[in-house]
């Protein structure tokens, strides 16, 4: 009878350490699960131990399912920690407020110009960078960014956003202000700063010269690592919540036990003493979002997409699977590693060992269709540069050939193929590009040439390497044919092969 209950509020008895949230010090563009499980975490322990203002206003881009439920609770919502063993219930008091830039496209520059805000941080996704797959550049032809840049005061994309909004600052105060990138994007700070340089570089007149030179002294953008599984919200998690604390929670948020964050300790104009909850400040960066976008994110998408393809609806449910297990930890150790700069004191086995014990979390439910959803903007990220080391040492990457042939089956499957309902159910900004591909393609090497060849779906570089190309195209025929075990099986005995003949 959970329906009788009342729902979360700032006065439900004995829920909250701080009666308020602090002032607002920082803006959110990404309101989604990831950051009210991740960094809103981090800020509450950090406002608990040493106070600040560093409330949190946050920006979600398009739905107001999340805005509207935190304004009915008072800005609240449960974050449920699960694990086999149970769950754990906690309530971050951070957000001063929340909005949807769509419907207030005005305001978003507006809050990163206000004087108080000294952090602007970003969860909004590989796709929501509008970057060229093919060169990592600012899409400077995309529609929403010749939008940006022809109406100054209501942006739409958040690089847009984000220079509008600096240069409303230096119109007005000056002040410095630091952007923080919290997506899986290898030197996510260095990369979020080139494409707002790029942005600025386009504006018109003086204006481009003056931003640049505004940026250039009063931003900073450090780099972070950022790491905890958080899947979709389902209704079980709500019934979870009632069930447990007396309250309705229309958002709560799942989340596994496991969170890390390594940030660059680059912040121009202060903040918040996340060390408090557990986030480390190092200059080893860079080691760390190797590590993490490529033997966590990438062998991620091997198992969301071979899993879907094997009928698996949940990444447990498929990296349980021998032979998905097999090809897992063959991309990871073989293919992904060699490639990574591999900071001082971790132990790399340890590292694996924990990783597949954090995707082997039933309780978790995470889906592969959640994983699989943007590999055309994620898988970017994840295999160009460590398959050029490897085919540059002479070898093929038959893992990661795989894995761009399993992502093809998947979203672009050839005609008559039916690559089941967790596929179908994956989301991609390019799934109406490639599925036209498909349908003019009489086989898996037709396809990957149009694919990788013809659009650089992964970058300039692996347009050109022909033997990639074709080893993913025979593999999509595989796949089509007989099957994701007998490609894994193909995948990996090659792969062993090849190793041993290297190491007799
Ligand atoms: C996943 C990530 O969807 C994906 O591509 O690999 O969301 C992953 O769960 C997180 O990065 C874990 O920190």
């Amino acid at each position: 009878m959970t329906s009788s209950l009342p729902p979360l509020s700032a006065k439900t008895p004995g829920i909250l350490r701080r009666a308020e949230a602090p002032s607002p010090g920082i803006v959110h563009l990404g309101l989604g699960n990831f950051h009210r499980a991740h960094q809103a975490v981090y800020t509450d322990a950090a406002v608990e131990a040493q106070g600040g203002d560093w409330g949190i206003i946050g920006v979600s881009s398009r739905s107001s399912q999340v805005t509207d439920a935190m304004h009915a609770q008072d800005m609240l919502y449960t974050v449920v920690e699960i694990s086999p063993e149970g769950s754990k219930f906690s309530i971050p008091r951070v957000h001063t407020d929340a909005f949807t830039a769509a419907a207030n496209p005005e305001r978003v520059p507006a809050v990163i110009a206000d004087a108080a805000t000294r952090i602007v941080s970003l969860t909004v996704t590989e796709h929501g960078y509008n970057y060229s797959p093919a060169t990592g550049s600012l899409n400077a032809l995309d529609p929403a960014i010749q939008h940006d840049l022809a109406h100054a005061a209501a942006p739409r994309t958040p690089i847009g956003q984000i220079v509008r909004g600096l240069q409303q600052r230096a119109r007005t105060h000056g002040e410095a202000v630091t952007i923080l990138s919290c997506d899986n994007l290898a030197d996510n700070g260095h990369h979020t700063q080139r494409l707002v340089r790029e942005f600025a570089a386009l504006l018109p007149g003086t204006e481009a010269a003056e931003t640049l030179e505004w940026i250039a002294k009063n931003t900073s953008f450090p780099s972070s690592m950022v790491d905890r599984i958080v899947p979709a919200t389902t209704d079980h998690y709500r019934e979870l919540v009632s069930q447990h604390r007396g309250y309705t929670d229309a958002i709560p948020v799942p989340a596994e036990p496991f969170t890390m964050w390594i940030v660059e300790d680059n912040f121009i104009a202060g903040r918040p003493a996340w060390e408090a909850g557990g986030a480390v400040f190092s200059n080893e960066v860079a080691g760390y979002e190797q590590l993490k976008v490529r033997l966590l994110n990438g062998t991620h998408s091997l198992i969301a997409y071979l899993g879907a393809l094997s009928g698996a609806a949940t990444i447990p449910d498929s990296v349980t699977q021998p032979s998905i297990e097999q090809a897992a930890r063959s991309v990871l150790r073989n293919e992904y590693l060699p490639s990574v700069s591999v900071p001082a004191g971790v132990d790399v086995e340890a590292y694996e060992e924990q990783l597949f014990s954090r995707w082997r979390n039933t309780a978790l439910g995470h889906r592969t269709s959640q994983v699989g959803s943007d590999g055309s903007v994620k898988l970017r990220q994840r295999i160009p540069l460590p398959a050029l080391r490897i085919l540059d040492n002479g070898r093929m990457p038959h893992l990661l050939a795989l894995t761009a042939a399993a992502y093809l089956t998947c979203i672009a499957p050839l005609r008559g193929y039916d690559p089941g309902v967790h596929a179908k159910a994956m989301e991609d900004p390019a799934r109406g590009l490639l599925s036209g591909l498909a349908s003019r393609s009489g086989s898996g090497q037709e396809l990957a040439q149009k694919v990788l060849a013809d659009h650089h779906l992964l970058g300039d570089e692996l347009a050109h390497r022909t033997d990639f190309i074709e080893r993913t195209g025979e593999l999509i025929d595989t796949l089509h044919t007989r099957g994701p075990l007998a490609a894994i099986s193909e995948a990996t005995g090659l792969a062993a092969s090849h190793a041993q003949s290297k190491h007799p």
